[in-house]
């Protein structure tokens, strides 16, 4: 007889770790189930390259529309599709964003965990259905011990934050009271060419590769000196998976172990494109200024978060003696990879312009 394929079901499918993630699983053998929200423009640019029509024979990806504030979308599709197992992935993921939408936030991404598990309860999946929630790095926020692992106490420092505290918790809490097998990935910073454009990493990497062909003049940043434990996504995607392998569920931390800040980022990125980055100033004044004494990095306030997360650094250890993870790819690879997708699409938008056609202007 052969084996019936595993059933996995994403939410935030359309967002970085979705996509790497359904490649992923779909490399695996599973057949993929995806939430995706309804929006005015197509919203599936990353994860178009695995999207089948479904009229074909042997199509294992399919996606529905739902919402993580909309309880009926969730129980509709979980009753639909019976995974094996749900990720959890989807939310308002913008740490500065959340301090002007703290409500939607909590909303998404807070109930949304607790919708999800409630879903599975009344369905009576508990037995079948396996949990994976992001949880992030970004709850230890005012750091209590360095570098930080499963047992650092939590100190969240923004609504998005305290958002997550309520999904890490109430995950844990089902695992207790239903026994249903559910895990927190606590995930440091990840990045790729596909992370959102308005993330530091990506906000880098694409600004610079702008000015270097002179669609931009300016990159402005806020906080030079905030310090994270930067990995590459595809990595971490493997690992969200491995956690729900295991003979019982277990919380893991999953970062690289290696620190630096967003100036030294920049000056990964500049050197990746040849150029040296010179600094002047301190705070609101520093400027970064290339060879030619052109000013190509400026702090703009606005930047600024009310209250910030300084210092981030993982411990993975336990992820390796238990899971056999270690990450695979490099600051450096991270850092030149992403320029050099970065460097693609900027010359893309450069050729538009030089056709007489407007190139996108879009900043944040
Ligand atoms: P992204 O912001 O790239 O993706 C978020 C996804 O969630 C998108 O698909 C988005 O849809 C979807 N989404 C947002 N709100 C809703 C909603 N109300 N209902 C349904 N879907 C929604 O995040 P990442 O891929 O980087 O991160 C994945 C998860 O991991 C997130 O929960 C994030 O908080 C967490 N995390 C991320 C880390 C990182 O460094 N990347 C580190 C630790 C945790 P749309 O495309 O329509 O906007
Ligand atoms: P973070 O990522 O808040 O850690 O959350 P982000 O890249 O937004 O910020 C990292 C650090 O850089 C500083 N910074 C800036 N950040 C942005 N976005 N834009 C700027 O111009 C800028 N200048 C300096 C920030 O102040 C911060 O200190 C990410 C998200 O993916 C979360 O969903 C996830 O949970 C955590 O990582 C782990």
């Amino acid at each position: 007889m052969t084996e019936q394929p595993k059933v996995a079901l994403i939410t935030g499918i359309t967002g970085q770790d979705g996509a790497y993630l359904a490649e992923f699983l779909l490399g695996k053998g599973y057949i993929v189930h995806g939430i995706k929200r309804r929006t005015s423009l197509f919203n599936t640019d990353r994860i178009d390259h695995l999207y089948r029509d479904r009229h074909e024979q042997g199509v294992r990806f399919f996606l529905h529309h739902g919402d993580l504030t909309d309880s009926s979308s969730l129980i509709r599709i979980i009753q639909q599709t019976q995974p094996d197992e749900v990720y959890n992935l989807a939310a308002q993921s913008h740490v500065a964003v959340s301090f002007e939408e703290p409500e939607y936030t909590a909303n998404s991404d807070a109930l949304g965990a607790l919708r999800i598990l409630e879903a599975i309860r009344i369905l009576g999946l508990e037995k079948k259905t396996r949990f994976y929630q992001a949880s992030t790095s970004e709850l230890y926020g005012l750091v209590q011990e360095i570098p930080q692992k499963e047992t650092t106490p939590f100190y969240p420092r923004s609504p998005y934050a305290v958002a997550k505290l309520y999904a890490y918790w109430i995950t844990v809490n089902y695992r207790e009271a239903y026994g249903i097998y559910a895990c927190n990935g606590i995930l440091f910073n990840h990045e790729s060419p596909v992370r959102g454009e308005t993330f530091v990493t990506r906000k880098i990497t694409r600004a610079l590769a702008r000015i270097k062909l002179g669609l931009q003049d300016c990159l402005f940043l806020g906080n030079m000196d905030a310090k994270r434990d930067w990995g590459h996504a595809k990595d971490y995607v493997e690992m969200q998976w491995l956690m729900l392998q295991q003979d019982k569920p277990e919380d893991f931390v999953i970062a690289t172990g290696v620190q630096h800040s967003v100036r030294d980022f920049v000056n990964a990125a500049a050197g990746e494109l040849g150029v040296r980055i010179s600094w002047q100033g301190e705070g609101v004044e520093e400027i970064g200024t290339d060879p030619n004494g052109r000013v190509v990095v400026k702090v703009d306030p606005r930047y600024f978060r009310p209250t910030e997360v300084e210092t981030l650094l993982g411990d993975p250890s336990k992820a390796k003696v238990k899971l056999g993870w270690a990450p695979k790819t490099s600051f450096e690879e991270l850092v030149a990879e992403m320029v050099r997708e970065d460097i693609k699409s900027a010359e893309r938008d450069e050729l538009v312009k030089k056709n007489g056609f407007a190139a996108f202007n879009r900043f944040e």
